[in-house]
């Protein structure tokens, strides 16, 4: 998994963090995503189980399962708990209309369906990631044979798939479900509920980055306050 912006402390990412995990009460069910941003709220639930609230977790990483474990945060799954209470988790970019693109960290296809088994789903992030339009490439889960069918059905789209390279070694960042992980530049996406739709008929793409289920968006500024 890429190690995205996650140097330092970020005062506006904690208070953004903290205060998502303010919502998750006694006897919960959690949904707890990846990044740094939502590693804050991992530490504050941490803190809240040492005090005796009583929660239990699913994760949506191998990096969300090693920071809960660390916290204190006990475990569980969705097989035995598939509805949550409530899923907090990061995001790479968010428009004025709550729609937020993830993947960054290549745990999108996993970030979804926690945040979709979840009751509500609370996005964290600083304001870096604000946008009036989404604008980013799209990240896609792919299947590795599917490859090239995926690129020649984005670019009859208008857009542009390329292959994530790993960050350390040579070769394709490859998710926790053994597919590739390709980011689709298509420029603005006005309407990203419908564009979604559109990424969802490819045949190859196993999961994009669109998410348009997010109830609520903490912002985080530097000066540690956050914005609803
Ligand atoms: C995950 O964490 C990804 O969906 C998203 O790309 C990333 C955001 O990381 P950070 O909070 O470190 O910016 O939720």
């Amino acid at each position: 998994m890429t190690n995205r912006n996650t140097k330092g402390h970020h005062p506006g990412k904690e208070a953004a963090g903290r205060a998502a995990a303010e919502l998750v009460k006694d006897g919960s069910i959690v949904g707890l995503g990846t990044g740094s941003t939502t590693a804050y709220a991992i530490k504050a639930l941490g803190e809240k189980v040492k005090k005796g609230l009583d929660i239990r977790a699913v994760v949506t990483s191998y990096q969300s399962e090693m920071l809960a474990i660390q916290a204190g945060i006990p475990l569980t799954s969705l097989a035995e708990n598939p509805v949550l209470d409530i899923a907090i988790d990061g995001a790479d970019e968010v428009d004025s209309n709550l729609n937020v693109v993830k993947g960054g960290g290549g745990a999108h296809f996993r970030e979804k369906v926690v945040s979709l088994s979840a009751n509500k789903f609370i996005v964290v992030v600083d304001d870096s990631k604000i946008s009036d339009t989404i604008s980013m490439a799209i990240p896609l889960e792919v299947l590795p044979c599917a490859r090239e069918l995926v690129q020649q059905q984005v670019a009859q789209m208008g857009g542009k798939a390329s292959i994530r390279p790993a960050s350390r070694k040579d070769g394709p960042v490859i998710s926790d479900n053994g597919n590739f992980i390709m980011d689709a530049a298509f420029g603005e996406i006005p309407n990203p509920q419908e564009f979604a739709d559109k990424l969802s008929n490819v045949v190859g793409i196993v999961e994009h980055g669109i998410f348009t289920n997010t109830d609520k968006v903490y912002i985080g500024y530097k000066d540690g306050k956050i914005e609803l």
